[in-house]
C-alpha cells in the first residue's frame, strides 16, 4: 500500500545541483537522469531553465532524451520563468515561495495576499499556454509558518482550480515526523489535493518524515541521490527505497530495479567527487557488515537474524569480520570450511581463543586469520 501509493519525485536534478560539490556538466545530468529512469524513478526535477542558458539547453536536452519519466522544471513564482521553462517543453512546472514569516521577510518582502495574487496568476498564464501542463505550488518554509497562514493560502490555491498538486516543504529540516504528520493531514484535508513532501536532514529526520508523511496523505516525496541538496540535503532517495522495502518487500521488488541503485550511488558520488558515507542506508560501506561472534553466528544461522534489508535484492554481498577479538567460533568455523578444511569442535575453541589473544594486540588482517587456522589444522 506504501510502496503502491507513493510517487517519488527525484530532484537530484535540482535540490541536487544545489549542493555545494555539484556541478553537473549536460552529459552527466543525461546520465543521472537515464540511470534514475532505469531503476524506475517516474518523476525527475529540473533546476529552473531561466537560472542560465546551460540550465535552459540542458532541459531540453532531458525532454528531448524522451525518458518514459515526467520531466518537471522548478520555478520562481514568475511569468518569465514559467514562460522560459514552457518553452522547454517540460511537462509540468513546480513553483514555489516562500510563505513563513523571517523567509517572507528575508526573501522576497510580499504578504500572503501578494503570494497567492503571484501563484496563481503564473499558473493561468502557463495553462493558457499549454492547457496539459501540470502545475504544482509550493511554500518553502511551511513548518514556521503559521498553520492558519498556511491553509489560508492553500486553500484560496485549491479553489481557484488551477493546481494538480501541493507541496510542503521543510526547508531548514527541523520538522519532527510528528509535526509533518500533522501539517500533512491538515493541508490534504483542507485542499482535497494530492501533497508532495520536500524535506531536508538537518535534524536528522528525512527519511522519517517522508514516512510520516506519506502515512498522513501524501502522495508524492522528493529525493535525491545521497540526498544531495543544500547544506546536508534532503530524503535520500536510497534511505527512502530501504524504507519502503522494509515495510514491503515484495511491492518495492515489483516496483523498482533495486540491482541498479547502488551504481547509481556510486556514480553520483563519483560525479560531485565526495564519498559515500560510511552508514548510508543500503549503500554505506559498512550496510552489511557483521562482527561480534554472537551476530555472526545468528548470521551464518539465517541473515535475517540481523539484517532488515537483504544485500542480494540490491546485488550487494554482507561482509563477517573474523580477526577481531569479539569472534566466534562459528565464524572461525566457516572460514576453515572456506579452506577446505574440517576442525573439530575442541580445534575450533583453540584456534579462536589464539585468535582472540593475537586480536587484542589489534584486529588481524584475513592472511593471519588464515595462518592460525592452517597452524591449528597443521597440528591435529
Ligand atoms: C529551494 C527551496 C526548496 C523548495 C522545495 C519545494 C526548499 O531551494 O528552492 O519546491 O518544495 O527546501 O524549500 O528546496
Ligand atoms: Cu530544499
Amino acid at each position: 500500500m506504501l510502496v503502491d501509493g507513493v510517487t517519488i519525485v527525484d530532484t537530484t536534478l535540482r535540490e541536487g545541483e544545489q549542493f555545494i560539490h555539484a556541478d553537473f556538466s549536460t552529459e552527466e545530468k543525461l546520465e543521472i537522469a537515464t540511470r534514475l529512469s532505469t531503476f524506475g524513478i517516474d518523476y525527475l526535477e529540473l533546476t529552473s531553465p531561466a537560472a542560465s542558458d546551460r540550465s535552459r539547453e540542458d532541459a531540453r536536452q532531458i525532454v528531448r532524451a524522451g525518458l518514459p519519466a515526467t520531466i518537471a522544471a522548478h520555478i520562481r513564482c514568475h511569468r518569465y520563468d514559467a514562460e522560459i521553462a514552457l518553452g522547454t517543453g517540460v511537462d509540468a512546472l513546480h513553483m514555489v515561495m516562500a510563505i513563513s514569516p523571517i523567509l517572507r521577510a528575508a526573501s522576497h518582502g510580499k504578504s500572503l495576499d501578494d503570494v497567492v495574487a503571484m501563484a496563481s496568476d503564473v499558473a493561468a498564464f502557463a495553462r493558457d499556454r499549454v492547457p496539459s501542463i501540470q502545475l504544482r505550488f509550493s511554500s518553502e518554509d511551511a513548518f514556521r509558518c503559521p498553520i492558519d497562514d498556511l491553509l489560508g493560502v492553500y486553500s484560496r490555491l485549491a479553489g481557484m482550480g488551477l493546481f494538480d498538486r501541493f507541496g510542503i516543504a521543510d526547508t531548514t529540516g527541523a520538522a519532527p515526523p510528528d509535526r509533518v504528520a500533522e501539517t500533512v493531514r491538515r493541508v490534504a484535508v483542507e485542499t482535497q489535493t494530492p501533497i508532495e513532501f520536500h524535506g531536508h536532514n538537518d535534524i536528522g529526520c528525512a527519511v522519517a518524515n517522508a514516512h510520516a508523511a506519506l502515512n498522513s496523505g501524501a502522495s508524492h516525496i522528493n529525493t535525491s541521490v545521497l540526498g544531495i541538496g543544500e547544506r546536508n540535503g534532503i530524503t535520500p532517495l536510497e534511505g527512502l527505497i530501504a524504507m519502503l522495502y522494509s515495510q514491503d518487500r515484495l511491492a518495492t521488488l515489483a516496483r523498482y530495479r533495486l540491482d541498479t541503485l547502488p551504481m547509481l550511488c556510486q556514480r553520483v558520488s563519483e560525479i560531485v567527487g565526495v564519498p559515500i558515507p560510511f552508514n548510508q542506508p543500503l549503500v554505506g560501506a559498512t550496510a552489511f557488515s557483521h562482527k561480534a561472534g554472537m551476530h555472526t553466528k545468528a548470521v551464518y544461522n539465517d541473515p535475517r537474524a540481523y539484517e532488515a534489508l537483504d544485500p542480494v535484492d540490491f546485488g550487494l554481498q554482507r561482509s563477517i569480520a573474523i580477526g577481531h577479538r569479539l569472534t566466534g567460533w562459528n565464524a572461525v568455523r566457516v572460514r576453515s570450511e572456506a579452506l577446505g578444511l574440517r576442525l573439530s569442535l575442541p580445534e575450533l575453541k583453540v584456534v579462536t581463543q589464539r585468535l582472540k589473544t593475537a586480536a587484542d594486540a589489534g584486529d588481524l588482517t584475513l592472511d593471519e586469520v588464515d595462518a592460525l587456522i592452517l597452524a591449528a589444522a597443521h597440528d591435529a
